[in-house]
């Protein structure tokens, strides 16, 4: 019955969705799309409106609904791939395709690159691309490290960019991630930590493939979308704690090519702007949230707005993500602001002290942080 193509989207620009829509339902493998709205806006509508068009010409069926309220953490993109989920599980496709709605380099390859290793046997395949060294900053600062430093010996932290949301999944692994009652519940921003952790922990086989041309989409406006992608990301790992991975999966990943200078010279995120961020000051429960870190984060955290951020090294941060594990108390306002600052300046300090350097050693050292997090905290034998 050829594969289901899921967009979760919310507010995005009806071009670009409607866009990938339509190569979606031109494409030779797909039976049939879904478009999952988070509420009735002028995006959903704009879809709505748009939908006959796209089916008279393709003949293939578009389906558009509004996100189930599933799970029990905010109501956001979680819901929308649940829904898609349960979708699915309903239908008579034979694959189910995730991909966000905002990608403007979207096109058929990464429809049919996907086909092509799913046809191998892969239970899931993803999508990975090349990225700025200071792009992914809640990739590479809370979600690998929190899988290395919980999972040392798990496949888990190889996986490079496992907070993609363009990813595929034969029937039966999808089946296997919609029953899943920790995947249903992360209806937040968590929900791709959650889907790649179930992955693993069911022992699916996983294949990564490569995007040259890299996924151009929607900026940030306002650091506010991301600090709570941060603290949810970060929630959602550490509601992993005491889970044990112990099956060895199959992990495929097509090789990387030459980064062309339009990616490695970009810069992700404003530095200037982001440094006015962090407080001169502190409330007094911030700081004694800041006195349940290792000691030299209070300090360092107090001068941080002065420009000195380096003192937020590879090897505190690991201590300090140790303390988050133990002490985060989620959903406590000042534990979150806390969370979100010392985050900051981790970026702020990798920034200065390694990115600036340029690409290829940024990259290389992005990976061998990871790699040390796992031998720190690999069992004694
Ligand atoms: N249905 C639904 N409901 N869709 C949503 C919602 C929601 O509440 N919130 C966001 N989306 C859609 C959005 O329209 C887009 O299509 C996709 O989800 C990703 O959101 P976007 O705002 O583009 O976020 P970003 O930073 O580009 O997302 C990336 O990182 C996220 C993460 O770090 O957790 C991307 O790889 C996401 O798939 C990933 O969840
Ligand atoms: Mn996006």
């Amino acid at each position: 019955m050829g594969s289901l193509v899921v967009f979760p989207f919310k507010t995005e620009r009806p071009d670009v969705v409607l866009k990938n829509v339509r190569i979606a339902a031109h494409h030779e493998s797909v039976g049939r799309v879904l478009c999952v709205g988070s509420h009735q806006e002028t995006t959903y509508r704009a879809v709505e409106e748009a939908i006959p068009g796209i089916v008279s010409k393709t003949g293939t069926p578009v389906d558009l609904v509004l996100q189930d309220r599933i799970g029990t953490k905010r109501a956001g993109k979680g819901d929308g791939m649940n829904t898609g989920l349960r979708y699915f599980v309903d239908s008579d496709c034979d694959r189910l395709h995730f991909y966000d709605a905002d990608i403007t380099s979207f096109d058929d390859t990464w429809i049919t690159k996907a086909e092509t290793s799913a046809d191998l046997g892969y239970d899931m395949v993803r999508h990975y691309f090349p990225r700025s060294a200071t792009d992914g900053m809640v990739t590479w600062m809370i979600t690998r490290p929190g899988f290395a430093i919980l999972f040392p010996d798990s496949e888990l932290s190889c996986i490079h960019q496992p907070l993609g949301g363009e990813l595929a999944l034969s029937r039966e692994a999808a089946g296997t991630i919609a029953g899943d009652s920790n995947v249903l519940r992360q209806s937040d921003w968590g929900i791709d930590t959650l889907i790649s952790f179930s992955a693993v922990q069911h022992g699916m086989s996983i294949s990564e493939v490569y995007m040259p041309q890299g996924k151009l989409h929607k900026l940030y406006g306002q650091l506010t979308d991301i600090r709570r992608m941060v603290i949810e990301c970060f929630s959602a790992i550490q509601a992993l704690r005491g889970h044990v991975l112990d099956r060895r999966i199959t992990h495929d990943v097509e090789p990387a090519e030459g980064v062309p200078a339009s990616i490695t010279g970009k810069t992700g995120y404003d530095f200037a702007a982001t440094m006015t961020l962090i407080p001169k000051t502190f409330t007094f429960r911030q700081l004694d949230v800041l006195a349940t870190l290792p000691a030299p984060v209070m300090e360092g955290m107090l001068s941080a707005h002065t420009g000195k951020v380096s003192f937020l090294n590879e090897s505190l941060w690991h201590d300090v993500y140790l303390a988050l594990l133990e002490e985060y108390i989620e959903g406590d306002d000042d534990w979150e602001e806390v969370l979100f600052l010392v985050w900051v300046v981790r970026v702020l300090a990798y920034t200065t002290d390694v990115a600036d350097a340029g690409y290829d050693s940024a990259l290389r050292y992005l990976e061998g942080t990871i790699h040390r997090y796992r031998e720190r905290s690999a069992p004694d034998t």
